[in-house]
C-alpha cells in the first residue's frame, strides 16, 4: 500500500525546498558599515601588523570573553599552536577524540603528540575519568573542546590539570559568546581559543583568537605570532606569522556589532527546531542550558536509529535529496583518522560520531524553513523502517 514515505525526493518525488538551505552559512552584519570600515583601512594604507582595527577587534573580544588579554590571529587552528607554544609543552597533549581534525592537528603540527580520551556519549565532551586514564609521565597539557558550544565539567577539567601539574588549554572555537557557571567563556584554564571562520556565528572571513588572563602567555603569543620579533631586529625565538589582517578585522567588527543580534536570531531558531520536533519519537534536539549564556550556534540531532530503523547517514542522504544539507559534526572522530589511527577503543567517540548531526541555523533560515524541515524529519523518523527497506531495494536494482 501506499505510505507517507513514498513521496520523498529520494524516491522521485519533488523536493521539499527550490534552493538549498544549507548548515554553515555564514552570518553578514551591515554591509555599508563594514564597506565604510574597508575605505577607512584603505584611506589608512595600512592593511595588517596589528593596525587600528585589528586592536580594536581584540579589545572587543577580550570584553566578550571577560578576559583581560587578547591576541588575535589569521585562524583558530595557528591560535591553538600559539597557546600550546606560549604554554611551553611538550611530549604528549590529551585531546578528546570528538573533534574537528584541527584540535589534533594543531598538536601533531608542532610535534606534539595529540593522546586522545573519550568523550561522554550524551554531550560530546571530554569524560574526565578518559581525561585521567589517559595521562602519563610525558603529559603536558590537556586541550579540551567545547563542542557544539556546550562547554561541561569544567571544574573536574581544572582539578586535574592541577592535580598532575599539566596546563589546559580550550579550543573554544564553538565557544564565542557562551558562558559557564555564570562567567564568559574565555578565561578557564591557561588559555583559550576562538574560531570566527567563515561558518562560525561571529566571523572574520578566516580568523581566531587566543584570550587569557596570564600576561606571559599573553605577550608570548604575540611575539610568536609576529615572526617571535622581540623589537626591532631581534628575533629572540622561532616564531610563525599568524597575524590577523586589518579587513578581517573589519569583518570581524562588523560581526560583533550585529552579535546579539545573531544570537537572537539563531534562539528563536533553536526554539523554533524544539517545538517542531518535540513529538518526534527517535530523534532529539540536543538541550542547550539556558541559565548559562549561548549563542545558539549548534541545532545538534541526537538519532536513536534502532527506534527509527534507519541509520543517521541514510537519514541525512534522504534530507540532501530534499535540499537540505546538514552535516556530520563530526566524523568519524580523531582516533580513525590517517595519522590517528589506534587499536584503542572510544566507544562514546563513535557513539556519538554515528548517530549525531547538526541542522542548518543563522539570520536566513526563516520560521517556515524550519517547520519545513521538522516536517520533513516527522515523516522520515515515522517511517524509518520502510525507508531504510525502500533504500534498499533501489541499491539492489542499481
Ligand atoms: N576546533 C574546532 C572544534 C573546530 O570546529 C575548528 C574549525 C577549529 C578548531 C579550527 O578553526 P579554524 O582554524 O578554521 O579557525 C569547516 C571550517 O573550515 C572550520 O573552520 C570548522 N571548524 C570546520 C568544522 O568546518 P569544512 O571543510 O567542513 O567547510 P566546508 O567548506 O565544507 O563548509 C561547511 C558548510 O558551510 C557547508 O555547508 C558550506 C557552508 N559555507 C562554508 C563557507 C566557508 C558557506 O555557506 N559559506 C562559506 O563561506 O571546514
Amino acid at each position: 500500500g501506499k505510505w507517507s514515505g513514498a513521496e520523498l525526493a529520494i524516491f522521485g518525488g519533488r523536493p521539499a525546498f527550490d534552493t538549498p538551505v544549507i548548515f554553515g552559512r555564514p552570518n553578514i552584519g551591515n554591509r555599508a558599515v563594514l564597506f565604510d570600515r574597508l575605505d577607512r583601512m584603505l584611506d589608512a594604507k595600512w592593511l595588517s601588523n596589528g593596525g587600528e582595527l585589528s586592536r580594536e577587534f581584540e579589545r572587543r573580544v577580550a570584553e566578550t570573553a571577560g578576559t583581560r588579554y587578547c591576541v588575535a590571529t589569521c585562524n583558530a587552528t595557528s591560535a591553538l599552536q600559539l597557546a600550546l607554544r606560549a604554554a611551553g609543552l611538550r611530549g604528549e597533549i590529551i585531546v578528546p577524540a570528538f573533534t574537528f581534525a584541527a584540535t589534533a592537528h594543531a598538536a601533531a603540527w608542532l610535534g606534539l603528540k595529540p593522546v586522545f580520551c573519550d568523550v561522554d556519549p550524551l554531550t560530546g565532551s571530554a569524560d574526565p575519568r578518559s581525561v585521567e586514564q589517559a595521562i602519563t609521565a610525558r603529559t603536558t597539557g590537556i586541550l579540551g573542546v567545547h563542542i557544539w558550544g556546550r562547554p561541561r565539567a569544567l571544574e573536574a577539567m581544572q582539578e586535574l590539570a592541577d592535580r598532575f601539574g599539566l596546563a589546559l588549554i580550550y579550543d573554544s572555537a564553538h565557544a564565542f559568546g557562551c558562558g559557564y557557571a555564570g562567567r564568559p567563556i574565555g578565561g578557564f584554564g591557561t588559555a583559550e581559543v576562538f574560531s570566527f571562520h567563515s561558518t562560525k556565528f561571529v566571523n572574520t572571513f578566516e580568523g581566531g583568537a587566543l584570550v587569557t588572563n596570564d600576561p606571559e602567555i599573553a605577550e608570548t603569543a604575540a611575539r610568536l605570532r609576529n615572526f617571535g620579533i622581540s623589537g626591532g631586529d631581534d628575533i629572540a625565538e622561532v616564531g610563525t606569522n599568524a597575524k590577523m589582517s586589518e579587513a578581517a578585522a573589519a569583518m570581524g567588527l562588523t560581526s560583533l556589532d550585529s552579535m546579539d543580534y545573531f544570537v537572537a536570531r539563531n534562539r528563536e531558531n533553536y526554539h523554533r527546531y524544539r517545538q517542531g520536533m518535540s513529538g518526534i519519537a527517535g530523534l532529539s534536539l540536543l538541550d542547550i542550558d539556558e541559565s548559562e549564556r549561548s549563542n545558539y550556534q549548534y541545532a545538534v540531532v541526537d538519532c536513536d536509529i534502532d527506534r527509527i530503523g534507519l541509520s543517521r547517514d541514510d537519514l541525512l542522504a534522504v534530507l540532501t535529496a530534499e535540499n537540505v544539507y546538514t552535516r556530520r559534526y563530526f566524523y568519524p572522530g580523531c582516533h580513525r583518522m590517517a595519522p590517528y589511527q589506534t587499536d584503542r577503543a572510544f566507544p562514546g567517540t563513535d557513539r556519538v560520531a554515528r548517530d549525531t548531526f547538526v541542522l542548518p541555523t543563522g539570520v536566513d533560515l526563516e520560521p517556515r524553513q524550519i517547520d519545513r524541515i521538522c516536517g520533513l524529519l516527522g515523516v522520515i523518523a515515522h517511517n524509518g523502517h520502510a525507508i531504510r527497506d525502500a533504500l534498499a531495494r533501489t541499491r539492489r536494482a542499481a
